[in-house]
């Protein structure tokens, strides 16, 4: 869309009405409706053993009780002071540290954890305890109570992603806090994934939540399935292996507002340029390698976290056989019918 030329006329006439809160659609259309995705969301990677450093220093000053939630927030450079790693969604790395308790709470945002370091720490959601092991993804639903502790002798990490943008841009934020630090236990710890994770469903009864019933998608399964599908050797030229972490009661994305996906890249791989409108956020667990976004290239080993905008060509390549967790918020787009995606010509 052209710019309208300026006349005095004209700049007269925006400042009159400017005072009537109104604006002329022409001197804006070509911001509004540009012919391809123009995000001020940046590529970008944070290494992990820096923001492991911070964390530590955090550590000493704040407990999680006091902080409530003891996070760094991955800032998106283009985005910076708004608690965005994407236009749409949030990400930090939390530590809980032995003896620390991250009180209960609940909202609407949704949340996500992939678990990057330590053993045997627990989160409770909604009444089910459940040990965080690396890899874990985790759920937890829009206002379930959930509570993390730590009962080991090592710090534990992990990744939270939320949809944090996407509930403000609706303003449909609601939270309460607890006047227990941890809620009560009313079920057995591996109860959701006993009940959902093995493709058997209670016959009759109708549960009316949109997220997956299973709220942690424990690794050795996650792994497990990846190692079996890489003896096929059925490579997708753009992704390697794929598979997105799924609802059993429907088939579709785990979480109603962000898509989770796990994905091998073999040793020696090099995919072909992809694009798509989801922004996504990337988190190796396993392997080193690189990825091109546009024309910057970032070095990745396991635990670090990347960036990769809305409509920028990406390309992978892996080292060695690597393993890359990532969330986007593609369940919300697709049902939109705003989702679209490029595969070069792969
Ligand atoms: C939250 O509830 C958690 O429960 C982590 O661990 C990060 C960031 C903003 C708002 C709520 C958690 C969060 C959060």
């Amino acid at each position: 869309m052209e710019a309208v030329t300026k006349t005095p006329e004209r700049e007269a006439f925006y400042k009159k009405i400017d005072g009537e809160n109104l604006t002329a659609l022409w001197t804006v259309m070509g911001d509004l409706i540009t012919p391809e995705p123009r995000s001020a969301c940046r590529p970008h990677l944070w290494k992990f053993e820096i923001i492991r450093d911070y964390m530590t220093d955090a550590g000493k000053l704040i407990t999680a009780k006091e902080a409530e939630r003891r996070v760094l927030v991955l800032e998106n450079p283009g985005l910076r002071g708004q608690s965005r790693i994407t236009t749409s969604l949030y990400a930090g790395v939390q530590m809980v540290v032995p003896g620390d308790v991250a009180p209960a709470h609940r909202h609407s945002q949704s949340a996500l954890r992939f678990v990057l370091e330590g053993k045997g720490a627990h989160t409770a959601v909604d009444g089910e305890r459940t040990a965080m092991e690396q890899g874990d993804f985790i759920i937890t639903p829009s206002m379930t109570w959930h509570d993390h502790s730590n009962e080991t002798s090592e710090p534990m990490f992990w990744l939270d992603g939320l949809d944090i943008p996407l509930v403000q841009f609706f303003d449909c934020s609601f939270a309460e806090g607890s006047n227990e630090d941890q809620q009560k236990i009313t079920k057995p710890s591996g109860d959701s994934f006993a009940r959902y994770g093995h493709n058997l469903l209670p016959v009759d009864v109708k549960r009316s939540s949109k997220t997956s019933p299973i709220f942690s998608y424990p690794y050795a399964h996650t792994r497990e399935a990846l190692e079996k599908a890489k003896t096929r050797e059925e490579w997708d030229a753009c992704h390697g292996l794929k598979l997105k972490f799924s609802n059993p009661e429907t088939g579709d994305f785990a979480m109603p507002t962000i898509g989770t996906f796990i994905q091998l890249l073999p040793k020696s791989f090099t995919s072909a340029r992809y694009r798509s409108t989801d922004a996504t956020v990337f988190c190796p667990i396993e392997g080193h390698g690189r990825t091109r976004i546009g024309d910057a290239t970032f070095e990745w080993g396991p635990r670090d976290l990347f960036v990769v905008p809305s409509w920028r060509w990406v390309t992978h390549e892996a080292d060695m056989d690597a393993v890359l967790f990532s969330f986007s918020d593609r369940p919300v787009q697709q049902k939109l019918d705003l989702f679209r995606e490029d595969r070069g010509n792969a």
